[in-house]
């Protein structure tokens, strides 16, 4: 990436998330753009990433949030570029107390990327393209809105859960292996059916039945507070194990944490079965605590220093009895 004009001779550029939804919207605005270069980024890494984005006549960001602490930089980056290029920002995470209202932002806060990114950019797409927001939106859960339903009919729903499956389990099998991520891009933008590309039924099979250790493992491990239950240092796909650590602690809202040795911090991830919104809570308890939190209202993340572990749990524990009851009002 920091070669990004080197390396890149066409004049499409698309920067997406690494998540299934992020490759699934990735894919479709491939499909509009065949020639365009893949890359995946993050919030904290975009702008550095955008710094070094000159010549492009088409620029498409998709399923990345934006980042609280350089969000004016940001758009100040970002609408110099649209001067000259045609750039589309594709995105559906909470805001952090702005609003942008330029031509070039696409924002919806009910639908995941992959549906949104299909509506932008309709009109250079097949129709068929629809089956891969549909994987993108299972994968982000977000296949209940009314488009996702409706498109869902035009297909053996059977199928295209094996397929969406088959896909959402070979992202999480090859984690951080970007180079595997781009890869998928390619075919699933010519609506190549996951289980005829090569490696995925193999990768989603292992992922599954680590996912099953995994399952086992919390059952068996599951801690209960109040209002939430969490699950420690579970070593597998951390998203999963809150999932199931909901489900076998009985409580609302699962709590994944992992330490990590070099930050001296812990990675935490968060499920709620829509009882609390969790993006908002993770947000105030951690600026409290001098950690990182947020993400979506029933799914999100946090980095919380080693020593405020405890308490965060405890302090996490408590904000989510309160806002069950009622909108806790941070910030
Ligand atoms: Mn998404």
């Amino acid at each position: 990436m920091k070669n990004i004009e080197n390396e890149i001779k066409t004049d499409s550029i698309i920067f997406t998330h690494g998540d299934s939804d992020g490759i699934c919207s990735g894919a479709i605005a491939k499909s509009a753009y065949p020639e365009a270069h893949v890359y995946f980024t993050s919030p904290v890494n975009l702008l550095k990433k955008l710094d070094f984005v000159k010549k492009f006549t088409n620029i498409i960001i998709c399923d990345i949030a934006i980042d609280e602490r350089t969000h004016e930089q940001l758009y100040r980056r970002l609408d110099e570029l649209a001067m000259d290029c045609n750039l589309v920002y594709i995105d559906h995470h909470p805001l952090p107390h702005m609003r942008w209202d330029a031509e070039w932002f696409y924002h919806d806060l009910s639908s995941c990327a992959s549906e949104l990114t299909y509506r932008v950019l309709e009109d250079s797409l097949s129709r068929d393209m629809r089956r891969i927001a549909i994987y993108g939106a299972i994968g982000d859960f977000c296949d209940d809105t009314s488009l996702i339903t409706d498109w869902s009919q035009d297909w053996d729903k059977r199928n295209l859960y094996f397929q969406a499956g088959t896909l959402i389990q070979s992202i999480f099998y090859v984690g951080r292996n970007y180079d595997f991520k781009r890869y998928l891009i390619e075919p699933l933008s010519n609506d190549t059916i996951p289980s005829m590309i090569p490696d995925l039924l193999d990768f989603a099979k292992d992922a599954s039945e680590l996912e099953e250790k995994l399952r086992i493992y919390v059952k068996a491990h599951v801690k209960k507070l109040k209002n939430i239950a969490y699950i420690m240092n579970a070593n597998g796909y951390m998203s999963k194990s809150a999932i199931y650590a909901s489900s076998y602690g009985g409580r609302e809202v699962g709590v994944s944490a992992e330490y990590r040795e070099r930050k001296h911090a812990y990675d935490i991830s968060i499920r709620s079965r829509g009882f609390a919104d969790v993006n908002r809570v993770v947000r105030a308890v951690t600026k409290r605590l001098g950690g990182t939190g947020g993400g979506h209202s029933v799914a999100a993340g946090a980095r919380v220093p080693a020593d405020s572990f405890d308490e965060f749990l405890h302090e996490f524990d408590k904000a989510i009895g309160r806002a069950g009851i009622e909108d806790i009002g941070d910030e």
